[in-house]
């Protein structure tokens, strides 16, 4: 259900089951934890790319296998919110390359990444309420923090389509792509984060998500730690040599 592959220290994740639009069923949720997992803990990966196979990047929860003989607290908190809190706790910037529809807790899927480049193909959906359903994995807590509390009530309420451009308007999305541009520019954007100083990266990920929930103490106090780790970095002491020396720096990751 999920392809997996290193490439130009870049993991690829690739949602699977195109007939259904990548819809989410029982194996696919272990596979892509594992998938995450696996890039996680692979040194050699600093990005992280996520993306559907076919023409959806995902219609969320397969209808198909569910109905109210099951727990959907139980689904919930054993399928999907580990996939979300790994998201957040990976040490790497995660791109969603949102090729087409991302509906219900593939919209949810999208929103848990750090950056979102759009396919002028690809549209959100909050389909929950469609189907008399809240939305969930995430979705509550990312959707008013990316495009603000009235506008994300809207598109929760309403349950209308937001396509590419009305996305990259919202700040939905990062960049929105031109399908022949596809892969190419998914590649060059991902390269480039996997040329970063990738410590850095899984700091300001850690910073922003705490700073929600803190005072200005304790983000203060927060960055103060977090620069104290960030300035024994290699990458830091290359930052700077590059800088003096009037040359661009190479960043290793470490
Ligand atoms: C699907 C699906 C799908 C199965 C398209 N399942 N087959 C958490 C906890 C507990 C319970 C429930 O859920 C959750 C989280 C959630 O994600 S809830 C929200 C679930 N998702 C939806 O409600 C979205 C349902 N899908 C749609 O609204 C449309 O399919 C979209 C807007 C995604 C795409 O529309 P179209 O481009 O017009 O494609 P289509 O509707 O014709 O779909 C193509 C095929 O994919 C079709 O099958 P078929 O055999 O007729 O070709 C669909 O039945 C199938 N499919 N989504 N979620």
């Amino acid at each position: 259900t999920i392809l997996y592959e290193v490439k130009n220290s870049t993991a690829w994740i690739t949602l699977n089951r195109p007939d259904k639009l990548n819809a989410f069923n029982k194996a696919m949720h272990s596979d892509l934890l594992k998938a995450l997992q696996d890039a996680e803990n692979d040194k050699t990966v600093r990005a992280i790319v996520l993306t559907g196979a076919g023409r959806a990047f995902s219609a969320g929860q397969d209808l198909s296998e569910v109905d109210n003989s099951i727990d959907y607290s139980e689904l919930l908190r054993n399928r999907y919110n580990p996939i979300i809190h790994k998201m957040a706790n990976i040490g790497k910037p995660i791109i969603a390359a949102v090729n087409g529809t991302a509906a219900g807790a593939g919209f949810s899927l999208a929103l848990a990444a750090d950056f979102r480049l759009v396919s002028e193909k690809a549209s959100f959906l909050n389909a929950f309420i469609h189907i008399g359903l809240v939305p969930d994995s995430g979705n509550t807590y990312y959707l008013p923090r990316i495009v603000g509390h009235s506008k994300a009530l809207e598109l929760m309420v309403l349950g209308e389509k937001v396509v590419a451009e009305e996305a990259l308007r919202l700040g939905l999305a990062t960049k929105v792509i031109s399908p022949e541009n596809w892969k190419s520019e998914v590649s060059m954007f991902a390269g480039r984060l996997a040329s970063m100083p990738t410590k850095a990266i899984a700091l300001i990920k850690e910073g922003l998500l705490k700073s929600w929930d803190s005072t200005l103490g304790e983000v203060l106090e927060g960055e103060a730690h977090a620069q104290g780790l960030a300035g024994t970095t290699s990458d830091h002491m290359e930052g700077v040599q590059a800088f003096l020396e009037k040359r661009k720096p190479l960043f290793n990751g470490d």
